[in-house]
């Protein structure tokens, strides 16, 4: 150990071995989710530098190398000296956990929400990382490799503006693929513009030359309209903004003329998945309000419950207080207790003085929630003569299950499988013991435009609802499920995805619980067989493919596309796609139920160019594919 270390470096240092050995803690995971939170990480910071009131533009762009580069146009990180530490303020910045509040109590920091560990993780999980700092009319410069610098902060010239700028390389070693998602990275940007009226957000994509800036003046009232743009709303956004004891509540809200609830809450532009107090001080609010309105106006023939007023709405929460408590299994439950009763009170007042002033956007309102009432009278009946039907409470099991002979449902696995063609082979492949196989054929019902009394009746869903044994919507309950897995197993084409779509948001929508509690899988058969000298390869994805033909040479092979599962026999299927032991399979998470939401309003709504414009894009990647 050289001289001049002293204990405080020491810790430093160990503060960021802790983050290379245990990646998880820091950042959720070493796949896909950690390596993009290395990038969100960078991002929110700079958000916060916005939020602050200081940068204006924020400039995301991947490179061709696969490196990334956030750049905000800020007052740039401090570079001056740290009276204790003696070291730059930036190598603090970027080399001690929590580092980066410390030197600025910032009031709402992004970052400081979910993980909220700091730029110096990204560094930490970073093959390199260059840092370039525009402030006092210089510019200064320092190299990482593996989360340690290079050299000293360095001026670097003159500066004529201020800003930040990172790129880094995330670790090979702790990411299991080092590939940025170009979906999963816009999407956030999206959001983060969205939800932070304003900014300027520029993100480009170097290595297919796809750019794309966002900037909303309108902030969560444009995204309101953004996700209603396909859906029919009813009236104009209903937007509100207040601050009260240092909590700034912003809510913006719109009807449309389907079914589906659509609200989703943010606490500092950080997705609160399972909402929380803010949450339930709006769903209280808006139900008062309803109710309130109602009777005033001597139109309370039915009492408007909570889910009654939700029932084709779609609104953003978006709170931003100075100290966030998240609770909850995936830590996205906003728990600060005063919250409830502050957004209560705000909605209450605003939504009551709105509806008083529009009598027209009140009336369409009104009778919206009313016939929600009156339908859910309804499907309490459907469903009560369904129940004295039995099917639902009986345990019968519908007739095409081919169900497996274990009973303990921690040990059994179900695929639902599109055609009675692959459910055949299916069934001769798989492992009788703990695989079940249930048939879906025909066209599944769009849940988007059903009521939960549709639901029940449906012929392609009941079947669905009656093996997994575990009811839908309110009277769903985990703990009697038949499967700890359910996995959708469809064709890799269009059609098949659509089946998966559909699938996804009926579970989103009447069995989410399943998918929080991550029980629902997408099999992932294999794309390609490829055969030379008599040894095969299964192969799952273009890239894989690829590199394979670099291996073993492209001479003597030949090689067979699967466009369906069809073209496989039972062997062959349980050897790449059922077998455990081989076998690739995609758990679903929340985020992407929430994605197929979105890609189901595209596909099935009523505007045509949305939908031309998305199958054409869809259509561009599988032509990419070949
Ligand atoms: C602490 C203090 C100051 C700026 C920042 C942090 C800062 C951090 C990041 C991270 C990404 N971009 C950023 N921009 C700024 C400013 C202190 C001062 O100038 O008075």
């Amino acid at each position: 150990m050289s001289k001049g270390y002293t204990a405080k470096d020491i810790q430093v240092l160990e503060g960021l071995d802790a983050v290379v050995k245990r990646p998880g803690m820091y950042v959720g995971d070493t796949g896909v989710r950690g390596l993009h939170h290395i990038v969100f990480e960078a991002i929110d910071n700079a958000v916060d530098e916005f939020l602050a009131g200081y940068a204006k533009q924020l400039k995301v762009v991947i490179h061709k190398d696969g490196s990334v580069t956030v750049e905000d146009d800020g007052r740039g990180i401090p570079v001056d000296e740290h009276p204790v530490l003696k070291t730059s303020a930036l190598q603090i910045v970027l080399t001690k956990l929590h580092a980066g509040g410390k030197f600025d109590k910032k009031t709402y920091q992004v970052s400081g929400g979910l993980h909220g560990v700091g730029i110096s993780v990204t560094n930490a999980l970073s093959e390199w990382l260059k840092v370039e700092v525009r402030r006092d009319g210089k510019s200064y410069y320092q190299e990482y490799r593996l989360g340690k610098p290079l050299a000293d902060v360095k001026p670097n010239g003159p500066a004529s503006s201020t800003g930040t700028k990172i790129t880094f390389m995330p670790r090979s070693s702790t990411f299991e693929d080092t590939n940025f998602q170009y979906e999963i990275l816009d999407n956030r940007l999206k959001e983060l513009a969205y939800l932070n009226k304003g900014i300027s957000i520029d993100f480009i994509d170097e290595r297919d030359g796809r750019e794309i800036s966002y900037h909303f003046e309108g902030g969560i009232k444009s995204y309101v309209e953004d996700i209603n743009k396909n859906k029919e709303p009813l009236h104009d956004v209903i937007y509100f903004e207040k601050k009260e004891n240092s909590i700034v509540i912003e809510i913006a809200m719109q009807y449309n003329a389907g079914y589906n609830e659509r609200v989703f809450s943010f606490v500092n532009s950080i997705n609160t998945v399972e909402h929380g107090t803010h949450y339930s001080g709006f769903s209280t609010a808006l139900t008062r309000s309803v109710n309130d309105y109602l009777k005033k106006n001597k139109m309370d023939k039915m009492k408007v419950a909570g889910d009654d007023a939700k029932e084709g709405l779609t609104a953003i929460i978006s709170v931003k207080i100075p100290e966030p408590q998240f609770e909850g299994q995936t830590k996205t439950k906003l728990g600060n207790s005063d919250v409830k009763g502050i957004v209560d009170s705000i909605v209450y007042e605003k939504l009551i003085g709105f509806l008083e002033e529009n009598p027209a956007i009140s009336r369409i309102i009104m009778g919206k929630c009313l016939g929600a009432a009156q339908a859910r009278e309804a499907a309490r009946k459907a469903r009560e003569l369904t129940r004295r039907k039995s099917a639902l409470e009986s345990g019968s099991l519908p007739g095409k299950l081919a169900d497996c002979q274990e009973r303990d449902p921690s040990k059994c696995e179900i695929f639902l499988v599109e055609g009675d063609s692959a459910a055949g082979t299916a069934i001769g492949g798989r492992d009788r013991k703990t695989q079940a196989i249930l048939p879906l054929w025909g066209k599944m019902l769009n849940v988007e435009k059903a009521r939960i009394d549709k639901v029940f009746g449906n012929d392609k869903l009941q079947p669905i609802i009656l093996a997994l044994g575990c009811g839908i919507g309110e009277d769903f309950d985990v703990s009697r499920l038949r499967y700890g897995r359910v996995v959708i197993m469809s064709d890799a084409d269009i059609d098949g995805h659509h089946i998966a779509t559909l699938l996804l948001t009926f579970f989103y929508r009447y069995m989410r619980n399943l998918i929080e509690n991550g029980h629902v899988y997408i099999a992932m058969p294999p794309l390609y067989k490829v055969v030379k000298n008599k040894k095969v390869y299964y192969v799952y994805d273009d890239n894989e493919y690829r590199k394979l033909l670099e291996e073993i040479g492209k001479d003597g092979t030949v090689v067979q596309r699967y466009k369906g599962l069809g073209e496989m026999n039972s062997e062959q299927l349980w050897e790449t796609t059922l077998d455990h032991e081989n076998r690739y399979m995609k758990k679903v998470t929340i985020e992407d139920a929430t994605i197929a939401d979105q890609m189901f309003s595209i596909l099935m709504g009523e505007e045509v160019e949305p939908r031309r414009e998305f199958i054409m894009r869809y259509a561009k990647e599988a032509e990419l594919d070949i």
